[in-house]
Order: C-alpha cells, then sequence, then structure tokens
C-alpha cells in the first residue's frame, strides 16, 4: 500500500514552522530566523520513501497584516487549507494557546485531519506542558505533539502519526524532487536569511531579493549568479552596504557559502543593494517580486 498526502504547517509567526518542515524533510529548504514574518509564500517540501510520499507545505505566519504584502501573506497561509489531507496548527511552549492561536484554530477545516504540535519545548521545564495540552483537549486535534523542532525532539513521533493518517494515494512529484519551488527561489532565499542575520528593526521587513542572472559557467566549473537586494528606503541602502561597504561583504560571504553546500558547486556572487519604493503596498512591485 502506498501512501501519499499534503500536510500544511500554519501558525503565528516565529513558532518555528519552518524549522519543523526542515526537520522532517531532512533538508534545510526553508529559511529560519529569529524575527517574525521570515517566510512570505508557501513552499512545498517532499519527502519520499519506499511506500510515502509526503508533501509538506510551509507557510506564511498568521498575523494581522499591516499592509498589501502582510494580506497577501495570510491569504497564502489560509489558501492551503483547501488543498491539504492534514493540518499541524503549531504553537509555542512557552506561550501556549495565545490569542491569536485560539482564532487560527477556530478557522482550521473540522473536516480535515488537525494535529497541534507544541514546540520549543527544549526552552521549558517539561511539566509546564501538561496544562497546556490539556487546555488543548477542548479543541478537536486528532493528536497532540510536544517537540523541539530544532532538537529534533518529538519530529519522528510526528512523522509516523502523520504516516498513519495519510491517505492510500500516488506520488505527486518524482521520488528525488525536494520541492516545488526552483533553484533560483531558494537561492533568493538563502540570500534573503543572511541578509535577516544581520538587520534590525523595520530593515528585515523591508528587504526582498531578485535573482538577476544565474548561469552555471560550465567552462570555469562555476555558477555565477547576479543578484539585487531591494531595500525601501536610501537611509535602508546605506545600512545594507554598511561603513567601506562590510555589511554587504558579509552578506554576500555567508549567502555565498550557503548557496556552495546547497549548488554543491563553486559561486561567484554579485550583490547589489537597490532602492524600490513602498515595495510592501505597491500591487505591481509585489508581483514583480514574485509575492
Ligand atoms: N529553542 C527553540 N527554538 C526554536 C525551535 N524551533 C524553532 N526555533 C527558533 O524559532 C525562531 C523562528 O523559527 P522559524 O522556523 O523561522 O519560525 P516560523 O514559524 O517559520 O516563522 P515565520 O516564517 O516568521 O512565520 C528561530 O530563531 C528558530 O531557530 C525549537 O524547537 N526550540
Ligand atoms: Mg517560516
Amino acid at each position: 500500500m502506498f501512501k501519499a498526502g499534503k500536510v500544511a504547517i500554519i501558525g503565528r509567526p516565529n513558532v518555528g514552522k519552518s524549522t519543523l518542515i526542515n526537520a522532517l524533510i531532512k533538508e534545510k529548504l526553508c529559511i529560519v530566523s529569529q524575527k517574525p514574518e521570515t517566510t512570505r509564500d508557501n513552499i512545498q517540501g517532499i519527502i519520499s520513501g519506499k511506500d510515502f510520499q509526503v508533501v509538506f507545505i510551509d507557510t506564511p505566519g498568521m498575523h494581522k497584516p499591516k499592509n498589501l504584502l502582510g494580506k497577501s501573506m495570510v491569504r497564502r497561509a489560509s489558501s492551503t487549507f483547501l488543498e491539504v489531507d492534514i493540518v499541524l496548527a503549531l504553537i509555542d511552549s512557552y506561550s501556549g494557546i495565545t490569542q491569536e492561536d485560539k482564532r487560527i484554530f477556530s478557522e482550521l477545516p473540522s473536516q480535515k485531519i488537525n494535529f497541534l504540535v507544541i514546540n520549543k519545548i527544549d526552552n521549558i521545564n517539561k511539566c509546564q506542558v501538561l496544562p497546556i495540552i490539556e487546555r488543548a483537549q477542548k479543541y478537536s486535534f486528532k493528536e497532540i505533539i510536544p517537540i523541539s523542532a530544532k532538537k529534533l525532539d518529538g519530529t519522528d513521533i510526528v512523522f509516523k502519526k502523520i504516516l498513519e493518517y495519510l491517505p492510500e494515494g500516488f506520488p505527486m512529484f518524482p521520488e528525488d524532487q525536494l520541492s516545488d519551488k526552483n533553484e533560483r527561489f531558494l537561492v533568493q532565499e538563502l540570500i534573503r536569511e543572511k541578509v535577516l542575520e544581520v538587520t534590525r528593526q523595520e530593515i528585515p521587513h523591508s528587504i526582498a531579493v531578485g535573482i538577476e542572472e544565474m548561469k552555471d559557467r560550465k567552462d570555469k566549473d562555476i555558477y555565477y549568479i547576479r543578484a539585487n537586494i531591494y531595500v525601501e528606503k536610501d537611509s535602508q541602502k546605506a545600512i545594507v552596504i554598511g561603513k567601506k561597504g562590510r555589511m554587504l561583504k558579509k552578506i554576500g560571504e555567508n549567502s555565498r557559502k550557503e548557496i556552495e553546500s546547497f549548488l554543491k558547486k563553486k559561486v561567484f556572487l554579485d550583490l547589489w543593494v537597490k532602492v524600490y519604493e513602498n515595495w510592501r503596498k505597491d500591487p505591481f512591485a509585489l508581483k514583480n517580486l514574485g509575492y
């Protein structure tokens, strides 16, 4: 019997959805950061075995949108309910079940199989998890599983339970395919992750990355990648470039290393910083940037 299906991971920003996907598919596919609202698009991560294929969907954190980008993110997250077999609602153990979480629970499709996954249990005393589990009993979750996505604690149980509930079916993707997104998108995200690592406050939210050129120069055995980091204002551009270009250099070095290990090839990375005024509020700009 072959089992196949789609599983969405949803929840508030920053609860660890992308970390969990990477843990479940055993690959670094989705970018992770300490800043909320990191994931902006649904990203499918695929894991295939002898008798199963699970397609996990990483989704943007559900939040009250402040601009058009936020609206598009939340819309994408909610739209996954329609196409999946199982929904994993993720919360973090130290916040417990918040008002926002309750609102998300109320939106869960009742005709689907819903799990509650309580993340970040490495951060708290184990006995603090019990009251959360008790409180969660009144919602109709098929399973309630405490985990640490970061420490890979309990993630194998999540996977086992998913396989239990997954319907019989046929593979949706070739067995060696890792994602529905192409290399270009994933490289773009890796660069954005490196910008998020070194910037603060409003800047992480104001950043977008666009790949202008990506060429596999077989003669030189190197990938040539030219990318733009978009910011919304001149002042942000100055910060991202940094004194004597130091910040941009660091972003470039960190990105290159990670892209090389992802593409398994040497990379020449040509990074530029450009101002794209108010792109988060402009429907045309959003479309242009792939949001
Ligand atoms: N201590 C601890 N931290 C975790 C765990 N899982 C994720 N994190 C951290 O939580 C932060 C957010 O993780 P993400 O995976 O980016 O969270 P997300 O839910 O995808 O966030 P958005 O994309 O912004 O909605 C990062 O700093 C992670 O390293 C965990 O099990 N324990
Ligand atoms: Mg994420």
